[in-house]
Order: C-alpha cells, then sequence, then structure tokens
C-alpha cells in the first residue's frame, strides 16, 4: 500500500509540474516519509490530505520591469507560491537568483509547510522571489528591482496573510528596501516582512539564526553520540547569511572549522577559518571567498566548489544550496571520517547522498529540522512586531534554542513511533506532517 501511494501521488505531481524537477524530489521525500502515517491514518487518505498539500493553495508568477543605472530596462520574472495556511499565515524567504524558476520556488515553499510546522510557532508555508541576479549590480540598481517587485507583490501579502523574509540573494539591504514600498504603496507600518533591520521592527538573533539553529540542533546529534565540538573538524559550504553564523558559533563551541566555499571555489585555513575576515569580504565588501587568502597565509583557495567534500572533517555543514552534495561527495565524507552532517541549506544532500549518510551510520541532520532556526525567529520577529516590544539578544537566543531543542525531541520521537530509530528524516517529515494534517482535518475541505 505504501509505494503504491506514494508511486501514485507521484504520478499526478509529475505529470501536473511537468520539468520541476526540485518539487518532484521534495515531494517524494516526504511522501516516502508519512505513506506509512497515512496507511495508519485512513481519515487522512480519504480527505486527501497529502494530495492538497502538494497542491499550492495559490500561484502568483509576475512581471517585474525595472531600469539599471544606464537607463536601460530590463524584464525578470518573480514569483510567491503560497503553500499551506493550515497552521498560519503563509511564511518563508525570498530568493534573487539566476536559477531561479517555478521548480525552485515549489521545493522551497513545500518544505517550508512542515518545517514551520516543526518550529511551534503558528506559520503556513510559502516562498518566492526572482530570476533576478544582485551580484554585481548596484545599490541603486537593487532598489529599483526591489521597488518594481514589491509594486506587485504587495496586494498578495500582509502580517496577517503573508510574511516574506529573505532567502539566497536577499538580506537586510533587500529587506529594506522591499519594506519601504510596501509601506510606501499600503500607507501602513507593520510586521510585513522579516529580517528587518533592528532600528526599524527587526529582532536581534535574526541574522545569526539560521546559523546558530544549526549549530544548536547538530549539538544534540552529536550528544546523542556522547560527543561535543571540541577538537572536531568541521567544514562549512557557502559564505553567505546562513554560513557566516553557523561557523561563528561552531567555534565559539570549540571546533575548527577549516573550509568555507561560494559559487567559484572553496577556501581551505588548516589554523581555523578567521570568521571576521569571512564577514568584512561577504558582508562589508559583497566580494568573493578567494580574497580571503589574501589576509591568511595559512590560506589556499581552489577553483570550483564540489571539491570542498574531499576536506576531511568530522562534521559537514552544507550552507549554500540544493543538490550540492551527491553520492560521491557523500561517500568521500564518509570514507574521511564524517560522522555528522547538518543541513544548512535547504534540500543540498541529493536522495543518493542521504542514502549513502542513512546507510553509513552518520548522524544526518536534515534541512526541515537543522535550518528551521531562522524561520523560527522569523516567528519571533512577528510576536515582537504584534506586541510593539522588543526582547534582547538572550532572551531571543534563549526562545531559539528552546525551539531547536523542541524540533530535535519531535524528530527523534517521530521516528521512533514509526519505527526508524535514528532517522532524522523521516522523524521530521512525519512529525511536520502530522501537525499540518490533523489541523488540516479540522478545518474542513479547503
Ligand atoms: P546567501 O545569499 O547569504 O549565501 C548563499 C551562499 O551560497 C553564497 O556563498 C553563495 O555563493 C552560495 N551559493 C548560492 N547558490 C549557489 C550555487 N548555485 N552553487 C554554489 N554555491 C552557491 O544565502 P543564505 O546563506 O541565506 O542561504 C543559503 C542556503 O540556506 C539556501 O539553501 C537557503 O535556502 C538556506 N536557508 C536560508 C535561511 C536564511 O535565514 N537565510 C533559512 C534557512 C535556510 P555565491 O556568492 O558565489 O553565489
Ligand atoms: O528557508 C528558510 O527557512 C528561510 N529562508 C527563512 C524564511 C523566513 O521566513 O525567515
Amino acid at each position: 500500500m505504501s509505494k503504491a501511494f506514494v508511486e501514485q501521488v507521484m504520478e499526478t505531481v509529475v505529470a501536473r509540474n511537468p520539468g520541476e524537477t526540485e518539487f518532484h524530489q521534495a515531494a517524494r521525500e516526504v511522501a516516502e516519509s508519512v505513506a506509512a502515517v497515512i496507511d495508519k491514518n485512513p481519515q487522512f487518505a480519504k480527505m486527501k490530505v497529502f494530495e492538497r498539500l502538494v497542491e499550492p493553495e495559490r500561484q502568483i508568477i509576475f512581471r517585474v520591469p525595472w531600469t539599471d543605472d544606464k537607463g536601460e530596462v530590463h524584464v525578470n520574472r518573480g514569483f510567491r507560491v503560497q503553500f499551506s495556511t493550515a497552521i498560519g499565515p503563509y511564511k518563508g524567504g525570498l530568493r534573487f537568483h539566476p536559477s531561479v524558476y517555478l521548480g525552485i520556488i515549489k521545493f522551497l515553499g513545500f518544505e517550508q509547510i512542515f518545517k514551520n510546522a516543526l518550529t511551534t510557532t503558528p506559520i503556513g508555508g510559502g516562498k518566492g522571489g526572482s530570476d533576478f541576479d544582485p551580484k554585481g549590480k548596484s545599490d541603486n540598481e537593487v532598489m529599483h528591482f526591489c521597488q518594481a517587485f514589491m509594486s506587485e507583490l504587495f496586494r498578495h501579502i500582509g502580517p496577517d496573510t503573508d510574511v516574506p523574509a529573505g532567502d539566497i540573494g536577499v538580506g537586510g539591504r533587500e529587506v529594506g528596501f522591499l519594506f519601504g514600498q510596501y509601506k510606501k504603496l499600503t500607507n501602513t507600518y507593520t510586521g510585513v516582512l522579516t529580517g528587518k533591520g533592528l532600528d526599524w521592527g527587526g529582532s536581534l538573533v535574526r541574522t545569526e539564526a539560521t546559523g546558530y539553529g544549526l549549530i544548536y540542533f547538530v549539538t544534540r546529534m552529536l550528544e546523542a553520540r556522547n560527543k561535543s565540538w571540541k577538537g572536531l573538524d568541521v567544514v562549512v559550504s557557502g559564505s553567505g547569511n546562513v554560513a557566516i553564523y553557523a561557523v561563528q558559533k561552531a567555534q565559539q563551541l570549540g571546533a575548527r572549522v577549516v573550509a568555507m566555499s561560494d559559487s567559484n571555489g572553496y577556501i581551505v585555513d588548516s589554523k581555523g577559518i578567521n570568521v571576521e575576515t569571512v564577514k568584512r569580504i561577504k558582508e562589508v565588501e559583497r566580494g568573493r571567498i578567494k580574497e580571503y587568502v589574501q589576509a591568511h597565509a595559512s590560506a589556499k583557495y581552489v577553483e570550483g566548489c564540489d571539491g570542498i567534500w574531499t576536506v576531511p572533517c568530522q562534521v559537514a555543514l552544507p550552507s549554500a544550496t540544493q543538490n550540492e552534495i551527491d553520492e560521491t561527495g557523500a561517500k568521500t565524507l564518509v570514507k574521511n571520517g564524517c560522522i555528522a552532517v547538518g543541513e544548512g541549506a535547504n534540500m543540498p544532500s541529493t536522495p543518493e547522498a542521504i542514502k549513502v549518510f542513512l546507510d553509513s551510520g552518520v548522524s544526518f541532520g536534515p534541512a526541515k529540522a537543522a535550518n528551521a532556526g531562522g524561520v523560527a525567529t522569523s516567528a519571533l520577529e512577528m510576536c515582537q512586531n504584534s506586541m510593539r516590544l522588543n526582547w534582547t539578544f538572550e532572551e531571543v537566543d534563549a526562545r531559539l534554542k528552546t525551539i531547536m531543542n523542541s524540533i530535535y525531541e519531535q524528530c527523534t520521537k517521530a521516528a521512533d513511533a514509526y519505527g526508524q530509530k535514528g532517522n532524522l528524516v523521516a522523524g521530521a517529515n512525519i512529525a511536520g506532517f502530522l501537525k499540518v494534517a490533523r489541523a488540516m482535518m479540522a478545518q474542513g475541505l479547503v
């Protein structure tokens, strides 16, 4: 029955969403995990809960025309996929990257449903973005693009409807421009976006939250093996928001981070990466990771980013993009002594890579659970906006830690309950699905 269920729903998903391979991949993984839950709960099958979940409540695609500094006109495509309001308003980031198309936004939005359910906060799932490439653009061009993007998006979002935030290519600068335009168009000052600046409605810890949360989650995975971070070598792919704060927290807890990357190549520093240098290059100068070696003679730069998984480590934290670890990368990590993998990025491991990790006894923290600290802290930002109050750094950080601990517990318990002890992929999918499914049952066929 389980296998038949998976193949049946996937046939429809593939037929209805042709060419959207990342979305198919994300849907299949969840279908495989929750098939046993649906077997046990025939009411979910009868009410077609999963079949409804793979069909977004609403998908918006729009034209984004803007002018560059020379006055030349460009036309990009904007997306917002509003997947599920079963447990709260749509919530999820915006990605600006040339690779963005509907299939990427749909995989991200679909995963967001279950991730957000795990956070213990009341947020539904959505995602958006554009094929706009912010790289090499001036601040002025980025502002013009963000204003044009929001000139359409504003009519579809709102603090109780849909609350976007950042993702790849969307950080504090972009959220600022988007917020300014929303405010102007609607004549309201609300918590309609998260990741705002600290002086104008943002929350302390939101910048650090995904990376810190990842480390809090992996700490629990290590503790289950009677290990701490002390003395471990760690490889972190990417050098953006998630990667930087994962490195910072891992180092605070005693790890040595030996490698980081961007889409051009990777650096290895056997003395341990100096995160302040990376912050300067990436956050202030918006430069490339290869510039790191100019400041640190102990480091080398290697062109091409796949090779980063050949750098020996005990913990790997893929924090750049989807499908960045394939079967070969996973086998190399295992051969070199990797004992734990925590996904900072969304879906960074291919299904074949995940199988290698699980079969080899590597502790594996899937994205929906391990990187949920970012969106969880976004929910804490929404909460503070509603109260018109701000919590201290320590208060938000403590809440983030509590949430990551709860996510770990939910995943391990759900995996146990369904006979998959230690499989946090199954655990995260099952625990997230159960919460959403129960809410959908209670709310009727909508
Ligand atoms: P940033 O834009 O800050 O950084 C992205 C990093 O990943 C950069 O180093 C970038 O390199 C690299 N990267 C992006 N695309 C590719 C690619 N196609 N191939 C190789 N490297 C690439 O984004 P974030 O740090 O915010 O996001 C990183 C990952 O974490 C994404 O998967 C995102 O969905 C996920 N995530 C983010 C959260 C957040 O709160 N920001 C929350 C949860 C998950 P380059 O500069 O060369 O492009
Ligand atoms: O993938 C993610 O969880 C994010 N990019 C964060 C989304 C959010 O709303 O903070």
